[in-house]
């Protein structure tokens, strides 16, 4: 991983699921997101991170893996996959993977065979106890399930489909390995790992302190050989290809991601960090709502701005397929989405890092609107919605909480355009179309020259006319304390980029620079001395 391509990547999530459908069953497929690679190119992206394509019984959406070598049939098949890394390349587009190997889906073969018999060599693949401990996993569940035919309990940090795969035993890491080989020898470009940093587990499996949500994750974060096994990795496989990798990291500090994307320690490209996703909820848990503070959010974006200046490398992004939209977030009004979308793709995406475009941002994409929180099908909303119905909360709050959480949210079919299911099937989808689709949607705003696709496409030509500055230049907040007003500068030899972002519905009086260059403004005019409700403008000196 001797390159840095990677640091002028301009990433687009694709969730397979949801792109689009081109036999009409209802899901969307690998010759659907062919059909759409000229959509691609006209966007100005770079680079695909593809959701999980692989063989699973989708418990968790193809995050529970039962064939690491194999394209899931309602996907395609392999000659599908062939021709689409084939034409994204032809185009200049790269493709990463999703390599979810923390662990697998509970109908993989290893884990049939290691559940049926303690003896199998397939035992050691997972992670068996006699007794369980206190952990809680991410779904708000206990963290381990009784395995009857071997009279254990096996540990599962995610869904009970979901068992944790055992990272002392080197075969593991061999299976590992040859994963990535497989795919890097087809040609792709590189990895999403999900939920990497819990690889290695503390082996005492001491129980947590603390009764609250995911009681034990002192004891699964971070674990103690997490580093080892991302250079190991590195150098029986990765370092032989020109690719890149991109860590999913949960609850992380400053210090672990500067180890964790040191160009020498060669571990990972760049990470994934929650914090300033977590800005409006307590604890890095989302359904423990908690109220927007611009000031911090800022504070959170500097602290990793002004931390990997000289070490690491960061990801920047708003949204992916487990956040809400962005759209209506940050105490913004969603009515007024033609500014708020633009102002904050470009106050996030003008800073150090590689940007992340989750599907349908770009066209300022909203939440699912439900009527009944039973509508909701994400496994993860269902599991949390039956412990929040057994603890003492309002069904106020607990409504409000589901529907900001949902992982649904960013799930719903892209729209394309504003027929019956939005131009991405002919047949029911999967998952409810949003209703919005009529004004929301591609088409519609191709045509618009003021729409949001139009501003983003307008702000990755910008990105890339100016990719050094962005890339290397000095970054320094201009105005820590607002909570109004986010105002930076980006600094490299003589030139001066400056980002100004009215976070608010008013006019704020303030004075604007003079002498620049006006490189983006989400409004036709400019009111010397004033700044436009959600206005945002970025000047070059
Ligand atoms: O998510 C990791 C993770 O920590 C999730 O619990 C996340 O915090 C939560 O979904 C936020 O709502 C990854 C994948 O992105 C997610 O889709 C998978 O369900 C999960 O790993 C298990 O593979
Ligand atoms: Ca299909």
């Amino acid at each position: 991983m001797n390159n840095s391509w990677f640091k002028e990547a301009i990433i687009y999530q694709i969730y397979p699921q949801s792109f689009k459908d081109s036999n009409n069953d209802g899901i969307g497929d690998l010759q659907g997101i062919i059909s759409k690679i000229d959509y691609l190119v006209s966007l100005g992206i770079n680079c695909i991170w593809l959701s999980p394509i692989y063989v699973s019984p989708m418990a968790d959406n193809g995050y529970d893996i039962a064939d690491y070598y194999n394209i899931n049939p309602i996907y395609g098949t392999i000659e599908d996959f062939k021709e689409l890394i084939f034409k994204l390349h032809q185009n200049n587009i790269r493709l990463i993977m999703d390599l979810v190997v923390n662990h697998t889906s509970d109908e993989h073969r290893w884990f049939k065979e290691a559940s049926s018999d303690k003896n199998s060599p397939y035992h050691d693949y997972y992670i068996f106890k006699d007794k369980p401990n206190n952990w809680t996993g991410f779904f708000g569940d206990k963290a381990w399930s009784y395995n009857e035919k071997t009279n254990e309990y096996y540990l599962h940090l995610f869904d009970k489909k979901q068992p944790d795969l055992n990272w002392e035993n080197p075969l593991v890491r061999q299976e590992v390995q040859n994963i990535c080989k497989y795919w890097l020898d087809l040609g792709v470009d590189g990895f999403r790992c999900d939920v990497i940093n819990l690889i290695s587990k503390d082996q005492e499996f001491k129980n947590g302190h603390n009764k609250l949500i995911l009681v034990g994750k002192k004891y699964f974060i971070n674990g103690p050989k997490l580093h080892d096994y991302l250079q190991e990795l590195n150098e029986k496989v990765l370092s032989h290809y020109d690719c890149m990798t991109v860590g999913e990291t949960v609850f992380t500090t400053l210090d672990d991601i500067k180890l964790l994307t040191d160009e020498n320690r060669k571990e990972l490209s760049m990470v994934f960090n929650f914090d300033h996703t977590s800005v409006d909820n307590f604890l890095g848990v989302k359904w423990l709502m908690r109220k927007f503070k611009l000031k911090r959010f800022k504070k959170i974006l500097d602290k990793y701005q002004y931390g990997l200046e000289n070490a690491g490398w960061y990801s920047i992004f708003y949204e992916n397929h487990d956040q809400r939209r962005s759209v209506g977030r940050f105490n913004l009004d969603e009515k007024m989405a033609n500014y708020t979308a633009p102002m904050l793709a470009t106050t996030m995406y003008l800073l150090r890092g590689t940007p992340y475009i989750y599907q349908g941002q770009e066209l300022g994409m909203t939440n699912l609107n439900v009527k009944d929180l039973d509508e909701f099908i994400d496994v993860e909303t269902k599991d949390v919605l039956k412990l929040m119905k057994k603890l003492p909360l309002s069904k106020k709050y607990i409504d409000k909480s589901i529907r900001n959480g949902s992982r649904d949210n960013a799930r719903t079919p892209f729209q394309w355009d504003d027929s019956e299911y939005a131009g991405f099937s002919n047949a029911k989808p999967w998952i409810m179309v949003n209703d919005n689709k009529d004004f929301i949607n591609k088409e519609k705003e191709e045509k618009d020259e003021n729409s949001i696709l139009n501003y983003y496409k307008k702000l990755i030509r910008v990105y890339k006319e100016n990719n050094l500055i962005i890339r290397d230049g000095k970054y320094n907040d201009l105005k820590p304390k607002s909570n109004k007003i986010f105002m930076y500068e980006r600094i490299l030899n003589e030139q001066r980029m400056i980002v100004i972002s009215n976070f608010t519905s008013k006019t704020i009086k303030m004075k604007l620079p003079e002498d620049c260059q006006i490189l983006l403004n989400n409004y036709q005019e400019i009111k010397n001395n004033f700044l436009l409700p959600y206005q945002t403008l970025v000047y070059l000196k």
